[in-house]
């Protein structure tokens, strides 16, 4: 399936069905009372967030949704059906905008949000019956609906990210540590959108975005990395993928935290290891002064992994709890 993390889409609620002007007949009672019944209620489109969606797929091919529009009253007091309402399913992790507005968000299984609402029923003149008033002639008309044009945004919500340059072996990464089965090439840009992939765990799952490679002016447009970079604003940890044979892996290090910085001086802030990947291709491993944690590994051989893995449950855990 298409990964698609922006939709636009327009909603529209229903209008309520009108009041009812009627009154009672029946044999022998020669002047029967007001009996217009109410218009039933407009139905409302919502939002519903739901764990087993990945993407704004459908909602791109699909933009249009509208709900029922409300039943008139009728006689006999019978009141107007309600319209039916609209629910909308999307994945975890949206927010919704309304002329760049935020509008709400959907973080939670089952979480509804609603869009628009449905226009209220009118009253039927049985309703106005007072002391004064015994045959109320009139009956209210049922409230229009509501439409809007919506953008949903979609920030995937992992827990830990990893990120690093194209060709670093973040896929490969990706696939040793999960279920998850990524593509992967010696070329860069391999990876267009995020894969995410799950390290399951007795307590809880832990979900990994692996991204898009991130180049030196990635901030500024440059290369596709820092358009999903907002998908990590999230994560409670970052794992910074470097490497280690390539002339320079220092360097690597220094470009991811200066396009962190200039895209989000927060995301410096977030918690992060240090991963040296490829350790297979190089005779001796250098060691690194760096403040964060390291681990030297070879995601393709399976080198390290462990180790690795089972610091990222800690972390989780530690993060969770
Ligand atoms: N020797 C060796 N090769 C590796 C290792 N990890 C990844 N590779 C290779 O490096 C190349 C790039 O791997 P990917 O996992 O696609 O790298 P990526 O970081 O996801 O790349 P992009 O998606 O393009 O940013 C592939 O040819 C992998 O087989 C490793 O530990 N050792
Ligand atoms: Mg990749």
């Amino acid at each position: 399936m298409k990964f698609v993390d922006e939709a636009k889409i327009f909603v529209e609620s229903g209008p309520g069905g009108n009041g009812c002007i009627s009154f009672r007949r029946e044999k022998y009672v020669p002047r029967g009372g007001p009996d217009g019944g109410n218009g039933g209620d407009g139905g409302s489109v919502y939002l519903i967030g739901s764990k087993d969606l990945q993407t704004l797929y459908d909602l791109k091919i699909r933009p249009h949704y509208r709900a029922g529009r409300g039943k008139h009253g009728k006689g006999k007091k019978m009141n107007g059906r309600t319209g039916t309402d609209v629910t909308i399913p999307v994945p975890l992790g949206i927010i919704v905008l309304h002329e760049d507005e935020p509008l709400g968000e959907i973080l939670k299984h089952g979480e509804r949000l609603i869009l628009a609402r449905g226009g209220k029923g009118g009253r039927g003149n049985a309703c106005f019956v007072s002391p004064t008033n015994q045959a109320p002639r009139h009956a209210e008309q049922g409230m229009s609906g509501e439409q809007m044009t919506l953008k949903i945004v979609l920030k995937l919500i992992s827990n830990i990210g990893i990120v690093g340059l194209p060709n670093a072996g973040k896929s490969t990464l990706l696939k040793a540590m999960t279920n998850a089965r990524p593509r992967i090439d010696s070329y860069p840009f391999t990876t267009l959108t995020p894969n995410l992939g799950v390290l399951r765990d007795n307590i809880s799952n832990v979900v990994i975005a692996d991204m898009p490679g991130i180049i030196e002016g990635a901030h500024e447009g440059k290369g596709i990395g820092m358009q999903f970079l907002r998908h990590i604003e999230r994560t409670k940890l970052l794992v910074l993928l470097i490497d280690i044979s390539s002339p320079k892996p220092r360097d690597q290090y220094t470009t991811l935290l200066n396009e962190f910085k200039r895209y989000k001086r927060a995301l410096l802030e977030k918690p992060r290891i240090v991963v040296f990947n490829k350790i297979d291709l190089i005779d001796e491993v250098p060691h690194f002064k760096l403040r964060e944690k390291m681990f030297y590994i070879s995601a393709l051989k399976g080198t390290g992994i462990d180790q690795l893995v089972k610091h990222l449950k800690n972390e989780n855990q530690a993060k969770a709890g």
